[in-house]
């Protein structure tokens, strides 16, 4: 599914704004029927946006919202396919336009769309509903709830109840647009590039919508074009580029790749224009390789997460959080813990930065590795590497953060996860981030390399900043003697209370963190095999509510409104100067 764009053959009518909302807190909706007009207290709601924190009572909604609005198909859209995409909502969905079902989603964060051209009049006037499942449920991925006693995630105590250390939240994430094309049209396009001394290779696999005999398909990039006979709804074609720039964190060089849809007559269906980026990402030995040159990932595990905002997809949010990253001389983060917004890896292309996409399996325990949840899990992996595949931003894919893997069942949900990232992308190399200690990590030799979550001077030889060292580097050596592959230190830090100071550094004090922070870096610096460490968090964040979390997770480096505490200097410093070798940006 591509991302929706306007050009001389296709035109959007983005239905972001606001719509009407009830939450469906009875169950009975579809009964009365609300895919026809939501009931007379409905209230207004932002599109996109997190239902949550927008009005107050909806604070701890976690059920079925329900989303309704008018919309009008242009006129001009008459013979044209129409479609309603939307970039991602909180938990599954279901879509309905003047009362009629249209389709459903399963799963957060990724995008769906639905052909309107039956349900839609142009000229026309008509009702879109849309009902966004954010239920926190037992059996979904990632499960909802968590006390029970397999899950030791130790995120479990809290309201509302979920195994992870975010906040659950509902809403519509991602823009909401209608889109029209010809009837026949580029429906998806998977590029693959790579290059052989100084020339780049471009492998493109177009899929069409439509029938019309005789049709051709002209692919273009620099200058160099191909044009093929449209014999099945699958063209495949190879593209060339001589003297190719290759895309890097330093120089993030972007082609423009043009396909073209063509009637036989030679006139313009469809056009639809990438920017990609030449390069290869390669494990070899202990290394991760760019471009056949040693890389070393450092930055941040982020999430999307901003006050009011919720989870929303925030353009201005994003230019901030990139300024600031790039201030501190940060090269990568990781989407932790489910895929950011597509818009944000669209500008990680252009500005270079080095991206871990991850699923959205965070704290997966022994209880989901069944046959069902496999089948699910494979089905979202698909998705997400179908949706991003065509970023030469994303570098590596991560399976999960945080699982507890010990019996055959889950090796076995592991492995099968490894086989259908691989079946789907084999440039991208892949891997899990794990935490506590080998033993629980029976799925790491089915991957390329292995993140590692560590929390010492933290959770554990809480405030002995000089003391966690060793600890760090012996659990870390536990790890890479397992996997025999280089390992990232994906997640490390403290919680800092923004304002709060003190000499000598102790717990929660912007020292005390910077010094964590500070100490742990240089350290891993040490290990050859460590091929990256990201500070968790690039900011503070909202999570439920525990005796252990005031006011959320204040693990960030930047305040919740994006406020330097002091380990962001520290870090600057560190990026910057210390360490502004050939892996700067
Ligand atoms: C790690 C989790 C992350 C948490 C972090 C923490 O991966 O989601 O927010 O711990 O405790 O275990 O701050």
């Amino acid at each position: 599914m591509l991302f929706p764009q306007t050009n001389q053959c296709r035109e959007i009518v983005n239905l972001d704004g606001l719509f009407q909302f009830a939450p469906n807190v009875e169950g009975d909706a579809e009964l009365n029927d609300w895919t026809q007009a939501l009931p007379k207290d409905a209230v207004e709601i932002a599109v996109p946006g997190s239902w949550n924190e927008q009005l107050r009572e909806l604070h701890e909604f976690h059920g079925e919202g329900w989303y309704q609005r008018d919309f009008w198909a242009p006129a001009g859209w008459k013979g044209q396919r129409i479609r309603l995409r939307i970039g991602g909502t909180a938990g599954n969905a279901k879509v309905w336009v003047d009362g009629k079902a249209v389709g459903g989603h399963t799963g957060p964060h990724l995008p769906f769309e639905f052909d309107l051209s039956e349900f839609v009049e142009p000229g026309a006037s008509h009702r879109l509903t849309i009902a966004v499942d954010n239920t926190l449920r037992y059996q979904s991925l990632p499960p909802g709830q968590a006390r029970r006693e397999e899950d030791r995630a130790g995120f479990g105590l809290g309201y509302p109840d979920v195994p992870y250390d975010f906040f659950p939240y509902g809403g519509i994430h991602r823009s909401v647009l209608l889109y029209a094309t010809a009837m026949d049209s580029i429906e998806n396009i998977a590029v693959e590039t790579d290059y052989q001394e100084t020339t780049g290779v471009v492998k493109v696999k177009l899929r069409l919508n439509g029938k019309s005999d005789g049709l051709s398909v002209k692919m273009n990039v620099d200058d160099q074009a191909v044009t093929l006979p449209v014999e099945s709804n699958e063209v495949i074609g190879e593209l060339t580029i001589g003297n190719v720039q290759l895309w890097s964190n330093r120089n993030p060089f972007l082609y423009t790749l043009k396909c073209e849809l063509l009637s036989p007559d030679g006139a313009l269906l469809d056009v639809y224009t990438l920017d990609i980026g030449v390069r290869r990402v390669e494990v070899q030995g202990d290394q991760l390789l760019l471009n056949g040159e040693p890389i070393f990932l450092k930055g941040f595990g982020k999430h999307e997460d901003f006050p009011i905002l919720g989870k929303a997809w925030a353009p201005a949010v994003a230019v901030r959080d990139y300024d600031l990253m790039s201030w501190l001389g940060a090269n990568s983060f990781r989407t932790s813990h489910y895929p950011y917004a597509e818009e944000m890896l669209s500008m990680a292309d252009r500005l270079g930065f080095l991206v871990i996409s991850e699923t959205p399996f965070v704290s997966l325990s022994e209880r989901v590795y069944t046959d069902d949840f496999r089948v699910q899990a494979c089905h979202v992996i698909r998705e997400l590497i179908q949706r991003d595949c065509n970023h030469p931003s994303v570098i590596l894919w991560s399976l999960a953060n945080e699982p507890y893997i010990e019996s055959d069942a889950g090796e076995r949900f592991f492995r099968e996860m490894a086989e259908t990232a691989r079946a789907c992308d084999s440039t991208r190399p892949i891997m899990y981030v794990a935490h506590e200690w080998p033993e629980q990590n029976r799925g790491a030799q089915h991957y390329d390399l292995l993140g590692v979550n560590k929390y010492y001077g933290w959770y554990h030889e809480t405030g002995d900043i000089q003391g966690s060292l060793g600890k760090l580097v012996e659990n870390l050596e536990a790890f890479h003697q397992q996997v025999k592959g280089p390992i990232m230190l994906a997640e490390f830090g403290a919680d800092a209370v923004a304002g709060l100071h003190s000499d000598p550094p102790v717990l929660f004090s912007e020292e005390y963190q910077s010094d964590t922070i500070e100490a742990q870096y240089l350290k891993v610096r040490e290990l050859p095999w460590v091929i990256g460490a990201h500070v968790w968090n690039f900011a503070d964040f909202k999570t439920a509510q525990t005796i252990n979390r005031v006011g959320g997770n204040k693990k960030g480096v930047f305040t919740r409104d994006r406020q330097p505490k002091l380990a962001a200097r520290t870090l600057k410093r560190l990026w910057n100067d210390t360490d502004s070798d050939s892996f700067s940006r």
